[in-house]
């Protein structure tokens, strides 16, 4: 494109922004109201890639636009530079994990302001930096305080590769997020975060977001936390003297409960094959080894064949006195509820399973061919192939069907509850339990503590001290940080043991009593650092405190978060957790870090996520060599909705480039100057500037950014069509249309519009520009004329809309009164309709 040279743009530009620092958020006068739009921060592995481009590109249309819209925008950016690949890189290299980390920070630093993100270069954190994780481990500590943060030896998902603990979350389908081996349990003294205190709050405060966040998130949020609601039932075990809790979330089904079945690996299983006979416990011993080596998929897969031994013992149904005999069997987990159910086969698919495997008592306590009143009645498919089939309950015997009665109907066989409805008999049951003292109203997560130790190198080390007879002593605030020893002379190589516990010098401490102590060698899961950040970006330098609690009070929470939908639960769950522990500390206001949420969908390429191994690996560095850093900007918004994929090989980063450089062409061509008074310019292109203007808001905020680069084409389009037609470049209209046009592109094309606003006159930059308002009355819509001919004369002419529609248009026409006076008594015999221009009508001579 002739003139457009997107290279000398961008190298005269950058330096400008460098100088001038419009995105600067440091000055405590100015009286813009705040904005915090924030995007997820980057993992330093290697160059930034065609991901992030997308997703910087969209975060920075958002905090681009609440700056045009008067806003004092945060727009921050740092690196989570703790974790796993830098270690990798290092022990493959033989090099200090730092080298690695800090080298692509600078790389992808360098990238990133090339890639022109309106970022506020002068708030950046690392979260390796001593500077960053003094604070986590300040956070650690404040969690211990509070009983937040503890020790507890469980069994927990180990990952065989990278030989370190994993939390739940990292777990997908059993196996390590990260290098795709299968999990398995190992039994290990870990630190964990009590975020479980926090499930109903985290439940409750997902309502808050509805509308805001993707309502796919929320309900992956929701699943995880996974509340189930029903009550605890107490059992007495014969020959045992604690009593043992099952959680039922069907109380009402007390009477059906024909055994009882522990998880395997719980201690209660342990204890209970313990007190039984030698038999029982040498085929416990043999059990428990069998299930151990099942992987945790095996163990939930419910069409696997059940397993199971008898326990020997009885337990008491505490509402009619029945002995049942207890069972343990791996489809009952150990962490889940108290780690031991109550067995209800004719009412319950996996007892029923285990029961006719064992030939167990079956009996079935709700008629579920019982009508409930108020009750939604429970269709089969088979019962709207069959309509006229009469629902029996002899027929419908569990034990013969293999079918569990699992729908709601009239209790049977259970004494005081007979004739209730399902909800109406849980109520009742609880209430008798409550009376009795043997059960009562209760609930259950599916979510579990947060396991934060890893026995890795290069994270924060966990701040507390171990005393040889078994104390743990916090490390004293003032003597943070416990900073990371150089990894110099350890080995890194995964060991199942944190390198740290062979740091000698480091990790041998004494007491100010002389007592020698250990610190903990582990270091805390990066989910930590990033559980927080986005309060550090508040006072990123303040080496007094994690966050200055009055910049949190001004900035947050976020306004607008912009990341990968590969967070949905981890990282956003944690960060709700730590924000709500701040809150019930003090130090923050508000209850949710992020008001809003926007996932940007994936850059493929033929379809498929790119990967170097697939060999379709699109490299951003050569896309913004070839098309510019605003071409590719461009096509990232203009690609469709940024919750949608982008296919590169759908796309046209030339085109885009194309456009641009047609933009960019219209300031050459405006004639007027800067300042000159819009109001005689030519009304029509006057009115499109005018609709765009008034619907750009409305689209920008609805994230319909597509939408708004295809309004900026026909806008430049109309724009060129004037100054072409002759006198147009002098018409203030044009002038107009032109500054518009930069105004808006600066969203998407920083470079190019700075350029253009520059070659309007402007000394100004655009990006500190405000978005005109529109002119009403430019707004109301325009009407084209229509002309109405009675047998080849024109009889009328009529002012419409111009998206009038032909029968509309027909409509006035036969209404109008001068085509009546025309056409007279003589019959209409044929009508043709071009809307909105024509109508023609025939009549019969
Ligand atoms: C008796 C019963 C009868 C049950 C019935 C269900 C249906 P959700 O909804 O997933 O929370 N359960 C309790 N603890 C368990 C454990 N540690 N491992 C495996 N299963 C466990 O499931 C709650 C139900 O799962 C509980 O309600 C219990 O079985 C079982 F007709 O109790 B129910």
């Amino acid at each position: 494109e002739q003139g457009y040279d997107f290279r000398r743009i961008q190298d005269h530009w950058l330096p400008v922004w460098d100088e001038r620092k419009p995105f600067s958020t440091s000055d405590p006068d100015d009286k813009r109201p705040r904005k915090y739009v924030l995007d997820m921060f980057p993992y330093p592995s290697g160059d930034l890639h065609m991901g992030h481009a997308e997703a910087y590109a969209l975060g920075d249309v958002i905090a681009r636009y609440w700056r045009l819209q008067g806003f004092n925008v945060l727009h921050p950016i740092g690196w989570d530079s703790f974790g796993l690949p830098a270690e990798g890189a290092a022990i493959k290299r033989g090099i200090d994990p730092r080298e690695w980390t800090y080298d692509n920070i600078a790389q992808q630093r360098a990238s990133m302001r090339r890639y022109a993100t309106s970022f506020d270069w002068d708030r950046v954190i690392h979260t390796s930096d001593p500077e960053y994780y003094t604070w986590n481990q300040w956070l650690f500590l404040k969690l211990y305080e509070k009983g937040l943060a503890y020790r507890k030896a469980s069994w927990v998902n180990w990952c065989p590769f990278d030989q370190t603990v994993l939390a739940n979350e990292q777990v997908i389908d059993g196996r390590c997020e990260r290098c795709d081996n299968l999990v398995v349990k190992k039994k290990l003294t870990q630190w964990y975060f009590k975020i479980t205190d926090y499930a109903d709050r985290l439940l409750d405060d997902l309502n808050q977001l509805e509308g805001k966040w993707p309502s796919k998130v929320i309900a992956m949020q929701r699943n995880w936390i996974g509340r189930s609601v029903g009550a605890d039932v107490d059992f007495v075990i014969e020959g045992h003297d604690e009593k043992v809790t099952v959680f039922t979330t069907r109380p009402d089904t007390l009477f059906g409960a024909t055994f009882m079945v522990v998880a395997p690996d719980s201690e209660l299983a342990a204890q209970l094959a313990a007190g039984s006979t030698p038999e029982v416990q040498s085929a416990f011993g043999e059990y428990l080894a069998q299930v151990q080596k099942s992987t945790e998929i095996e163990r939930q897969d419910t069409t696997r064949a059940k397993t199971g031994i008898p326990l020997g013992r009885y337990a008491i149904n505490p509402v009619n006195g029945e002995r049942i005999p207890v069972w343990t069997a791996d489809y009952v987990l150990a962490d889940y509820g108290h780690g031991a159910v109550m067995a209800v086969p004719a009412h319950d698919q996996r007892d029923l399973d285990f029961a006719r495997t064992f030939g167990l008592p079956i009996r079935v306590v709700v008629d579920v061919t019982a009508p409930i009143t108020g009750a939604i009645p429970v269709i089969t498919p088979e019962m709207i192939e069959n309509p006229d089939e009469v629902r029996d309950l002899a027929s419908m015997d569990p034990a013969v069907t293999g079918e569990a009665l699992a729908g709601d109907g009239r209790m049977i066989n259970s004494g005081p509850l007979d004739g209730l409805s399902k909800q109406n008999a849980i109520r009742r049951v609880i209430e008798l339990l409550e009376e009795a003292g043997t059960g009562r109203a209760a609930k259950t997560f599916r979510l579990r503590d947060w396991l934060i130790s890893r026995q890795r190198y290069w994270g924060t080390p966990i701040p507390i001290l171990h005393t040889e007879d078994g104390r743990e002593i916090p490390v004293a605030e003032s003597a943070l940080p416990v900073a990371l020893p150089p990894s110099q002379g350890l080995d890194l190589q995964p060991k199942g043991t944190s390198p740290l516990g062979a740091a000698e010098d480091w990790v041998n401490v004494t007491l100010p009593d002389g007592t020698p102590a250990r610190r903990d060698p582990d270091t805390m899961d990066t989910f930590v650092d990033s559980s927080w950040y986005f309060l550090r970006f508040l006072s990123p330098n303040d080496a007094t405190q994690a966050f200055d609690v009055r910049e949190a009070e001004k900035w947050a929470p976020v306004d607008q978060y912009v990341g990968g939908v590969t967070h949905a639960i981890l990282h956003l769950l944690y960060a709700r957790f730590i924000t709500k522990v701040l809150f019930d500390l003090g130090y923050v206001t508000f209850t949710e870090p992020f008001t809003a949420l926007l996932n940007q969908g994936m850059v493929l390429m033929d379809g498929s996520a790119m990967s170097k191994s697939r060999g379709n690996l699109v490299r951003l560095s050569e896309q913004l060599d070839e098309f510019g850093v605003d071409a590719v900007r461009l096509t990232m918004a203009f690609a469709g909705p940024p919750e949608d994929d982008i296919d590169w090989a759908d796309v046209s980063p030339a085109g885009s480039a194309k456009f641009l450089a047609r933009a960019w062409r219209l300031a050459d061509d405006v004639a007027s100057e800067p300042g000159i008074a819009f109001g005689n310019g030519d009304a029509a292109l006057r009115r499109q500037t005018h609709r765009l203007l008034a619907d750009a808001p409305g689209l920008v905020e609805s994230f319909k950014f597509n939408v708004v680069v295809a309004r900026l084409m026909e806008l430049v389009n109309v724009v060129r069509k004037t100054i072409d037609s002759g006198a147009g470049a002098a018409d203030p209209a044009v002038r107009e249309a032109s500054e518009t046009v930069a105004v808006l592109l600066s969203l998407f094309a920083p470079y190019t519009a700075e350029d253009m606003w520059a070659k309007l006159g402007h000394d100004s930059l655009v990006a500190l520009q405000s978005l005109p308002k529109p002119d009403a009355r430019l707004l109301v819509e325009e009407s084209v004329t229509a002309i109405v001919q009675v047998d080849g004369k024109v009889r009328d002419r009529l002012e419409v809309s111009p998206t009038i529609d032909s029968d509309e248009l027909e409509a006035l026409a036969r209404a109008s009164e001068a085509v009546a006076r025309s056409v007279g008594d003589r019959e209409i015999v044929n009508v043709i309709v071009r809307a909105p221009k024509v109508v023609n009508i025939a009549t019969k001579p």
